[in-house]
């Protein structure tokens, strides 16, 4: 009698730790599981884990500009420590001239800012990618066209 009461509390006891189990399943938050992972979460980390970034580029003169981007994690807090590069590539010429990456510094006083001043290899309208393999995987592009006489500053 009292076995039988037993085995029948224990099942019923496990049918509903299972059922408290799924339910967590079911209402935790999968970044902060993710964040909270050790190494070999971080090594299995799925590839949708990827950084924001917001790049801008502005001519500074005959065929110079500066590139800026701002990076961020997926809950847009700034990620520091970052080796964004970046390349031309242009448009009208795909693969003619892409520039080498160059290496963007940070910016200081601006956390998850970074910047680099490149030279275009020729006038006209350029891709510009930013990229980034650490500590997040990330790449964003905007566009520039390089005057073909620097413009007058006003
Ligand atoms: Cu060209």
């Amino acid at each position: 009698m009292f076995l039988r009461g037993f085995f029948a509390g224990a099942g019923a006891a496990m049918t509903l730790s299972m059922i408290i189990t799924m339910a967590a399943f079911a209402f935790t938050d999968p970044f902060a599981a993710e964040e909270r992972g050790t190494a070999a979460a971080a090594a299995a980390a799925p590839p949708t884990a990827r950084a924001i970034l917001e790049v801008e580029a502005k001519p500074t003169g005959r065929l110079a500009l500066t590139v800026r981007a701002t990076i961020a994690d997926r809950r847009y807090r700034p990620v520091a420590g970052a080796r964004p590069k970046v390349t031309l590539d242009m448009i009208q010429m795909p693969q003619a001239h892409r520039t080498a990456p160059t290496a963007m510094d940070p910016v200081a006083g601006s956390p998850g800012t970074y910047e680099a001043k490149i030279v275009a290899p020729m006038a006209g309208d350029f891709d510009v990618a930013v990229a980034l393999t650490t500590p997040l995987p990330g790449e964003a592009h905007t566009r520039i066209t390089m005057p073909s006489r620097a413009a007058k500053s006003s």
